[in-house]
Protein backbone atom coordinates (compact mmCIF):
# COMPACT_ATOMS: atom_id res chain seq x y z
CA UNK A 1 0.00 0.00 0.00
CA UNK A 2 2.99 2.30 0.23
CA UNK A 3 3.51 3.94 -2.97
CA UNK A 4 6.07 5.91 -2.40
CA UNK A 5 7.68 7.99 1.42
CA UNK A 6 4.58 9.60 2.62
CA UNK A 7 2.16 8.21 0.03
CA UNK A 8 0.06 5.36 1.03
CA UNK A 9 -2.90 4.24 -1.41
CA UNK A 10 -5.52 2.18 0.67
CA UNK A 11 -8.27 0.48 -1.62
CA UNK A 12 -11.48 -0.46 -0.49
CA UNK A 13 -11.14 1.54 2.56
CA UNK A 14 -14.55 3.04 2.47
CA UNK A 15 -17.66 0.48 2.70
CA UNK A 16 -20.61 0.41 0.24
CA UNK A 17 -22.92 2.28 2.62
CA UNK A 18 -19.69 4.52 3.58
CA UNK A 19 -19.91 5.79 -0.08
CA UNK A 20 -23.07 5.67 -0.67
CA UNK A 21 -23.26 8.03 2.19
CA UNK A 22 -20.40 10.25 0.79
CA UNK A 23 -22.44 10.42 -2.86
CA UNK A 24 -25.57 11.51 -1.37
CA UNK A 25 -23.39 14.14 0.76
CA UNK A 26 -21.61 15.74 -2.36
CA UNK A 27 -25.05 15.87 -4.19
CA UNK A 28 -26.13 17.85 -1.27
CA UNK A 29 -22.80 20.57 -1.85
CA UNK A 30 -22.83 20.54 -5.50
CA UNK A 31 -26.19 21.71 -5.04
CA UNK A 32 -24.54 25.02 -3.09
CA UNK A 33 -24.32 27.91 -1.83
CA UNK A 34 -22.09 27.70 -3.93
CA UNK A 35 -22.44 25.26 -6.89
CA UNK A 36 -20.77 22.59 -8.39
CA UNK A 37 -18.72 24.38 -11.41
CA UNK A 38 -15.74 24.66 -13.51
CA UNK A 39 -12.93 26.85 -12.53
CA UNK A 40 -12.04 29.17 -14.61
CA UNK A 41 -7.95 29.54 -14.92
CA UNK A 42 -5.86 32.98 -15.18
CA UNK A 43 -5.27 32.06 -19.11
CA UNK A 44 -9.03 31.80 -19.44
CA UNK A 45 -10.01 28.06 -20.22
CA UNK A 46 -11.62 26.37 -17.76
CA UNK A 47 -10.90 23.42 -15.83
CA UNK A 48 -12.47 20.18 -17.34
CA UNK A 49 -13.62 18.71 -14.06
CA UNK A 50 -16.23 20.03 -11.84
CA UNK A 51 -15.39 21.35 -8.04
CA UNK A 52 -16.90 22.46 -5.02
CA UNK A 53 -15.18 23.51 -2.20
CA UNK A 54 -16.20 23.80 1.67
CA UNK A 55 -14.71 25.55 4.55
CA UNK A 56 -12.45 27.60 1.84
CA UNK A 57 -13.26 28.64 -1.43
CA UNK A 58 -10.03 27.67 -3.77
CA UNK A 59 -9.48 29.93 -6.97
CA UNK A 60 -6.87 29.54 -8.56
CA UNK A 61 -4.12 30.00 -6.81
CA UNK A 62 -5.34 30.90 -3.47
CA UNK A 63 -7.70 29.94 -1.17
CA UNK A 64 -10.38 32.95 0.44
CA UNK A 65 -13.81 32.81 2.01
CA UNK A 66 -15.73 34.03 -0.57
CA UNK A 67 -16.34 32.67 -4.39
CA UNK A 68 -15.53 35.50 -6.48
CA UNK A 69 -16.77 33.40 -9.89
CA UNK A 70 -19.95 32.68 -8.25
CA UNK A 71 -21.06 36.76 -7.12
CA UNK A 72 -18.92 36.37 -3.73
CA UNK A 73 -20.96 33.53 -1.98
CA UNK A 74 -19.48 32.56 0.98
CA UNK A 75 -18.33 29.23 1.09
CA UNK A 76 -20.24 26.01 3.19
CA UNK A 77 -18.52 24.96 6.08
CA UNK A 78 -16.60 21.93 6.51
CA UNK A 79 -18.66 19.32 8.68
CA UNK A 80 -17.24 18.09 11.74
CA UNK A 81 -17.76 14.48 10.80
CA UNK A 82 -16.19 15.21 7.33
CA UNK A 83 -13.24 16.20 9.32
CA UNK A 84 -13.21 13.13 11.55
CA UNK A 85 -13.12 10.93 8.46
CA UNK A 86 -10.44 12.77 7.90
CA UNK A 87 -8.39 11.86 10.85
CA UNK A 88 -9.38 8.33 10.36
CA UNK A 89 -7.85 8.09 7.12
CA UNK A 90 -4.48 9.58 7.94
CA UNK A 91 -4.38 7.37 11.08
CA UNK A 92 -5.27 4.45 8.83
CA UNK A 93 -2.58 5.41 6.25
CA UNK A 94 -0.19 5.94 9.40
CA UNK A 95 0.04 2.24 10.00
CA UNK A 96 1.93 1.51 6.63
CA UNK A 97 3.98 4.64 6.59
CA UNK A 98 4.20 6.73 10.03
CA UNK A 99 6.02 9.74 7.60
CA UNK A 100 2.10 9.77 6.08
CA UNK A 101 0.23 10.13 9.11
CA UNK A 102 2.51 11.77 11.54
CA UNK A 103 0.15 13.04 14.38
CA UNK A 104 -3.19 11.61 13.04
CA UNK A 105 -5.02 12.63 16.65
CA UNK A 106 -3.99 16.50 15.52
CA UNK A 107 -5.20 16.58 11.81
CA UNK A 108 -7.71 18.83 11.65
CA UNK A 109 -8.61 19.73 7.70
CA UNK A 110 -10.68 23.29 7.42
CA UNK A 111 -10.70 22.63 3.24
CA UNK A 112 -12.69 20.03 1.32
CA UNK A 113 -12.41 19.92 -2.43
CA UNK A 114 -14.68 17.87 -4.39
CA UNK A 115 -14.10 17.25 -8.52
CA UNK A 116 -16.15 15.96 -10.15
CA UNK A 117 -14.91 14.23 -13.45
CA UNK A 118 -16.97 12.77 -16.32
CA UNK A 119 -15.79 10.44 -18.95
CA UNK A 120 -13.83 13.35 -20.98
CA UNK A 121 -12.35 15.14 -17.81
CA UNK A 122 -8.56 15.30 -16.87
CA UNK A 123 -6.36 16.78 -14.16
CA UNK A 124 -2.70 17.72 -15.75
CA UNK A 125 0.10 17.24 -13.90
CA UNK A 126 0.42 20.42 -11.03
CA UNK A 127 1.82 20.41 -7.37
CA UNK A 128 -1.12 21.19 -4.74
CA UNK A 129 1.04 24.08 -2.83
CA UNK A 130 -1.29 26.78 -2.36
CA UNK A 131 -2.10 25.45 1.56
CA UNK A 132 0.66 26.72 4.17
CA UNK A 133 0.83 23.50 5.78
CA UNK A 134 3.32 20.72 5.88
CA UNK A 135 -0.04 18.55 6.90
CA UNK A 136 -1.25 15.57 4.83
CA UNK A 137 -3.67 15.35 1.52
CA UNK A 138 -6.02 12.89 2.01
CA UNK A 139 -7.71 12.05 -0.90
CA UNK A 140 -11.14 9.89 -1.34
CA UNK A 141 -12.59 8.14 -4.52
CA UNK A 142 -16.12 7.52 -5.72
CA UNK A 143 -17.51 6.11 -8.66
CA UNK A 144 -16.03 5.25 -11.99
CA UNK A 145 -12.48 4.07 -11.75
CA UNK A 146 -9.29 6.55 -13.04
CA UNK A 147 -6.04 6.31 -13.55
CA UNK A 148 -4.26 8.02 -11.26
CA UNK A 149 -0.42 9.18 -12.22
CA UNK A 150 1.85 9.88 -8.98
CA UNK A 151 5.22 11.38 -9.44
CA UNK A 152 8.02 13.18 -7.91
CA UNK A 153 8.16 16.52 -6.44
CA UNK A 154 11.19 17.16 -8.19
CA UNK A 155 10.05 17.06 -11.59
CA UNK A 156 6.54 17.19 -13.33
CA UNK A 157 8.47 15.45 -16.00
CA UNK A 158 8.72 12.11 -14.20
CA UNK A 159 9.20 9.37 -13.26
CA UNK A 160 5.91 8.47 -12.32
CA UNK A 161 3.91 5.78 -10.69
CA UNK A 162 0.09 5.08 -12.41
CA UNK A 163 -2.25 3.97 -9.93
CA UNK A 164 -5.92 2.93 -10.76
CA UNK A 165 -8.22 4.36 -8.11
CA UNK A 166 -11.51 2.40 -7.57
CA UNK A 167 -14.24 3.67 -5.63
CA UNK A 168 -13.84 3.72 -1.94
CA UNK A 169 -10.15 4.16 -2.08
CA UNK A 170 -8.47 6.45 0.20
CA UNK A 171 -4.89 8.17 -0.82
CA UNK A 172 -2.63 9.93 1.91
CA UNK A 173 -0.11 12.19 0.74
CA UNK A 174 2.04 13.08 3.74
CA UNK A 175 6.01 14.10 4.39
CA UNK A 176 7.84 13.72 1.30
CA UNK A 177 5.09 13.05 -0.77
CA UNK A 178 2.84 16.41 -0.08
CA UNK A 179 4.47 18.06 -3.19
CA UNK A 180 4.59 15.61 -6.02
CA UNK A 181 3.03 16.02 -8.62
CA UNK A 182 -0.22 14.15 -9.43
CA UNK A 183 -2.84 14.32 -12.16
CA UNK A 184 -5.79 12.15 -13.75
CA UNK A 185 -5.12 11.25 -17.09
CA UNK A 186 -8.18 9.01 -17.76
CA UNK A 187 -11.15 8.16 -15.88
CA UNK A 188 -12.64 4.65 -16.47
CA UNK A 189 -16.62 5.29 -17.66
CA UNK A 190 -19.13 2.81 -16.55
CA UNK A 191 -16.80 0.91 -13.94
CA UNK A 192 -18.54 1.90 -11.08
CA UNK A 193 -21.00 -0.06 -9.05
CA UNK A 194 -24.65 0.69 -9.68
CA UNK A 195 -25.32 0.14 -6.40
CA UNK A 196 -23.37 3.58 -5.15
CA UNK A 197 -25.85 5.92 -6.87
CA UNK A 198 -24.37 7.80 -8.92
CA UNK A 199 -25.42 7.82 -12.87
CA UNK A 200 -21.68 7.96 -14.24
CA UNK A 201 -18.63 9.93 -13.67
CA UNK A 202 -16.02 10.64 -10.58
CA UNK A 203 -15.88 12.28 -7.53
CA UNK A 204 -12.88 12.99 -5.53
CA UNK A 205 -12.73 14.41 -1.96
CA UNK A 206 -9.66 15.88 -1.02
CA UNK A 207 -9.04 16.92 2.90
CA UNK A 208 -6.81 19.71 3.36
CA UNK A 209 -4.83 22.31 5.67
CA UNK A 210 -4.92 25.41 4.62
CA UNK A 211 -2.97 27.19 7.38
CA UNK A 212 -4.91 30.21 6.74
CA UNK A 213 -6.51 31.96 9.24
CA UNK A 214 -9.30 34.22 9.02
C1 LIG B 1 -8.06 13.60 -7.93
N1 LIG B 1 -7.20 15.63 -7.06
O1 LIG B 1 -8.05 12.38 -8.00
C2 LIG B 1 -6.87 14.26 -7.30
C3 LIG B 1 -6.58 13.51 -6.07
C4 LIG B 1 -6.68 17.97 -6.79
C5 LIG B 1 -6.30 16.59 -7.20
O2 LIG B 1 -5.19 16.39 -7.59
O3 LIG B 1 -5.77 18.81 -6.67
O4 LIG B 1 -7.87 18.21 -6.55
S1 LIG B 1 -5.68 14.39 -4.81
C6 LIG B 1 -4.05 14.10 -5.21
C7 LIG B 1 -2.97 14.77 -4.39
C8 LIG B 1 -3.19 15.80 -3.52
C9 LIG B 1 -2.11 16.33 -2.79
C10 LIG B 1 -0.82 15.85 -2.95
C11 LIG B 1 -0.65 14.84 -3.87
C12 LIG B 1 -1.70 14.29 -4.57
N2 LIG B 1 0.61 14.33 -4.07
O5 LIG B 1 1.51 14.71 -3.35
O6 LIG B 1 0.74 13.53 -4.99
O7 LIG B 1 -8.98 14.30 -8.33
FE1 LIG C 1 -3.88 17.90 -6.80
Amino acid sequence: RRIAPGAVHVPGWLSLPGQRELVRACRGWAAGPVPMRRIRMPGGHFMSVRTVCLGWHWQPYRYSRTAEDAGGLPVAPLPGWLAELGRAAVAEACADDPEAGAAAEGYSPDVALINFYDASARMGMHQDKDERSAAPVVSLSLGDSCLFRFGTPASRGGPYTDVQLASGDLFVFGGPSRLAYHGVPKVYPGTADPELGMSGGRLNITLRVSGLKD
